[in-house]
């Protein structure tokens, strides 16, 4: 199939492209290498040294033989363009990552709440826009998040793949009606992806158009078969208290021995899937899209899940690290359940990377190996959910901690 990837030179991005090429896809990337420059403002670096766009589809040239081209395109600001590609590249698919996906980035300032509204919600209209006005039939798959439906709101009862079926009162009775499970934002990030659903359902209905809405939970590891190929391809890995997620955070910390950061009490149950599976998922979902004029697919795109002080726990036996429980500088329930409905991805054949399987190699092969590229003034986040919130100070301010092995 030909797919073009928006958001491919990303953390998931960029696997998911290889992947897909692996499986012998014509794949093109499409990105505005905005993460990069988002790094630079930040002055933080992935713990690994990724390389150049160019530099990385080279080496992936020379280890496989397979070409991926590389356009370099605004999604949120270059429609016109963006529909010129479309005409030129004819793509059955595209893969949507290209958006602002980091909840504390968002939350920073009134400036990183504007960008990320107008980059997402933007960029992702101008996908749906763009498609129509192609008149091509292309198959659209978005990575969502399972941050849309929020966390707790439904207790103990499993969260469903995209939609509830609810009664609705009637003075004739009671009638049924299936409605997308109501949208919980947690902060501006995982606003803008419970707008994207909006106009998925809009568009599906209106232009027929065939999407699919990964829901996806928090994404950990770094390496896939393909990215480990050649030290050129390697995946980024974000550990900063913007961009690096919790578990991957958690592996690198312990890595370093630097106290495990575990905001608040840790009683935040969360969703987790590795990388390696996100690219699978990803080329499942391409593979199995709907017909035109059926409604949103929708997948929970998660393996497992866990509470957060469990995993500090874990680390912490696994590797002698101790636990810091940190003031939470986000708006979040401190305790929550989590029982995530997730038959569709194992139906059609998933078979998950499980926590105990990846978690020491991670710890070794990544975090340990580029340990020294770490900057220890960028662990603790900083980013307050509102103005005034108590952040704690860096916890060791040494410039380098002692490494052994
Ligand atoms: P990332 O920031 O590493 O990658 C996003 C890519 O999109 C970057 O390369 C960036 O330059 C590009 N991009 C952003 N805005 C663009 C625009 N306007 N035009 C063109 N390119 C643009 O993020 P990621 O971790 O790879 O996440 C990818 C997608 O998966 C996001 O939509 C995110 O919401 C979703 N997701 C990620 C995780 C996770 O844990 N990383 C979990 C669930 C869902
Ligand atoms: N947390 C800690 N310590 C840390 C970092 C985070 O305790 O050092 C806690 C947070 O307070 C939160 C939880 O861990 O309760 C998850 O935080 P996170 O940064 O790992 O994940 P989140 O902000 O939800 O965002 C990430 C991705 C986002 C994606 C989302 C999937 O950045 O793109 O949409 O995971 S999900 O969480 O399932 O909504």
């Amino acid at each position: 199939m030909k797919i073009l990837v928006l958001g491919g030179d990303g953390f998931c991005g960029w696997p998911t492209s290889l992947h897909l090429s692996d499986r012998g896809h014509d794949v093109t990337i499409l990105d505005n290498l905005s993460r990069r420059n988002i790094d630079v403002e930040l002055q933080v670096e992935s713990l690994t040294p990724i390389r150049p766009i160019g530099e990385r589809l080279r080496a992936w040239k020379e280890v496989s033989g397979r070409d991926m081209s590389f356009i370099n395109l605004d999604l949120a600001k270059e429609f016109d363009r963006f529909v010129d590609v479309l005409l030129s590249t004819r793509p059955d698919a595209i893969v949507h990552f290209a958006e602002q996906r980091a909840a504390p980035y968002s939350m920073r300032s009134s400036k990183t709440k504007r960008y990320t509204v107008d980059n997402n919600v933007t960029g992702t209209h101008n996908l749906l826009a763009a498609v129509v006005e192609s008149g091509l039939d292309i198959a659209i798959v978005h990575l969502g998040t399972m941050g849309v439906y929020g966390y707790g709101w439904s207790g103990s009862a499993p969260i469903p793949e995209g939609y509830l079926t609810v009664k609705v009162p009637t003075p004739d009775g009671d009638i049924e009606r299936e409605i997308l499970h109501p949208a919980n934002a947690g902060s501006v990030y995982h606003m803008t992806k419970t707008l994207d659903q909006l106009m998925f359902k809009f568009y599906a209905q209106n232009d027929s158009l065939r999407i699919t809405d990964l829901h996806q939970g928090i994404v950990w590891g770094t390496q896939t078969p393909q990215t480990e190929r050649d030290e050129r391809l390697i995946n980024r890995f974000d550990y900063d208290g913007d961009y690096g997620t919790v578990l991957n955070r958690f592996l690198m910390q312990a890595a370093i021995g630097h106290p495990l950061t575990v905001h608040g009490t840790g009683g935040q149950t969360r969703a987790f899937i590795h990388i390696r599976d996100t690219a699978r998922c990803v080329e499942i979902a391409v593979m199995n899209p709907p017909e035109s004029g059926e409604k949103v697919s929708v997948f929970n795109q998660v393996t497992e899940t866990y509470r957060i002080r469990d995993l500090a726990e874990l680390l912490s036996k696994l590797t002698g690290v101790e636990i810091a429980n940190l003031p939470n500088p986000r708006r979040e329930a401190a305790e929550n359940e989590l029982n995530v409905s997730r038959d569709r991805f194992t139906s059609l054949g998933l078979n998950p990377t499980t926590l105990s399987e990846g978690l020491l190699a991670e710890v070794r092969d990544v975090a340990k190996r580029y340990s020294d590229r770490a900057d220890l003034t960028k662990i603790v986040s900083h980013s307050v959910w509102r103005r005034g919130m108590e952040t704690a100070d860096d916890l060791v301010t040494r410039d380098r901690v002692d490494i052994e092995g």
